[in-house]
């Protein structure tokens, strides 16, 4: 989408990564959406996810969310 630098979404990705570890479930989206009025970056969570999880295992990686932000 190119609305972001790579350090943004990066500083982003680590914003929302609650427990550190490389990928983003749900839960941690949730957990943060519900802090954001439901929205990472000001897209809504749910179109978040589904245009953002290219492989489909319902988690974002780094890689993914990089490519949907930056
Ligand atoms: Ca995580
Ligand atoms: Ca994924």
């Amino acid at each position: 989408m190119g609305k972001m630098t790579e350090a943004e979404a990066d500083a982003l990705f680590a914003e929302i990564d609650a427990n550190g570890n490389g990928e983003i479930r749900l839960s941690e989206l949730r957990d943060y959406g519900m802090a954001n009025g439901g929205t990472v970056g000001g897209v809504k969570l749910a179109d978040f996810v589904r245009e953002a999880d290219k492989d489909g295992n319902r988690r974002i990686s780094r890689t993914e969310f990089r490519s949907h932000f930056a």
